[in-house]
């Protein structure tokens, strides 16, 4: 049910004449980029590396990058201050806006720090205003950092300007098998991410344009597999604010939101 509104949104917003649907897949401060990096080159995406710190930027690799930093955090990052993301995002806003000719708008980010948090929100009402899909992969911080309300803030954000949103829970990837680190469990919530955002692009991409609502579906309905596969303990998928619904994969991780 859940999984065919998303599809029929997505679906609903693009462009009628179309050959096959592009994606630009954006990365948004450290974690986003993180993810990024994990995509495999021959997904058919454009990857966008977004941060405010020059110095991450320059070590990423990723062809395509929007450094934000300028005059805002001087190339240092915003040291977890979201308003410092969301202006230098704002102070930028035709470069982001130019950099997102595509059709559909797949955006990373980790919530709870300043760059994620504060700049996500931005790009994705960038794409809306130019009636783009957009779709949210999102990472929880870890209890520790104790930033939750800040990634809630941010979250809610994010909400009205995306079609869905997936989270994935730091917190849960700690309890996984094997896992003895929160560097371990990061690297492990990035894999299961990237390895999501390339089975939704090769998914559609190969279905278009026969069944790519069913393929937008099956992706959707997928995850609680994908989540057996890497066994994180709380994913969730939302569509819109209005009709905010999340999907514990796992109930025992369901992540409060409200
Ligand atoms: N899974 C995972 N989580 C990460 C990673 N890096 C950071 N995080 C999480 O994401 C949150 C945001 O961190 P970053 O993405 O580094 O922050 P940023 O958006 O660059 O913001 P600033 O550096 O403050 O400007 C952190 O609080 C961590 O919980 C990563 O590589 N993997
Ligand atoms: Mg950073």
């Amino acid at each position: 049910m859940i999984a065919r509104e998303v599809a029929q949104r997505i679906l609903g917003q693009l462009p009628s004449q179309l050959d096959e649907p592009g994606f630009v897949f954006a990365g948004i401060g450290g974690a986003g980029i993180n993810v990024l990096k994990l995509v495999r080159e021959r997904t058919a995406l454009r990857k966008l590396a977004v941060d405010t710190d020059e110095y991450f930027l320059s070590l990423c690799g990723c062809q395509q990058q929007l450094d934000l930093s300028n005059p805002i955090s001087r190339g240092k990052g915003t040291i977890g201050d979201v308003e410092l993301g969301k202006s230098a995002a704002l102070l930028h806003k035709e470069e982001i806006a130019e950099s997102l000719e595509q059709d559909i708008i797949l955006l990373a980010a980790g919530l709870g720090r300043g760059t994620g948090t504060g700049a996500a929100p931005v790009v994705a009402s960038l794409a809306k205003e130019k009636g783009l899909p957009v779709l949210a992969f999102l990472i929880w911080p870890f209890k520790e950092e104790r930033i939750v309300t800040k990634a809630r803030r941010g979250l809610d954000a994010l909400k009205p300007q995306c079609d869905a949103l997936l989270i994935l829970d730091n917190n849960a990837a700690l309890e996984v098998d094997g896992v003895e680190s929160h560097w371990e469990a990061a690297n492990v919530v990035n894999d299961m991410m990237a390895h999501m955002v390339e089975r939704l692009v090769e998914k559609v991409s190969t279905a278009f344009p026969f069944s790519i609502q069913d393929e937008i579906v099956d992706f959707v309905e997928e995850l609680p597999a994908a989540n057996e596969k890497f066994p994180l303990k709380a994913a969730e998928l939302a569509i819109a604010p209005q009709s905010f619904e999340p999907i514990a994969m796992d109930a025992r991780g369901l992540i409060e939101l409200r």
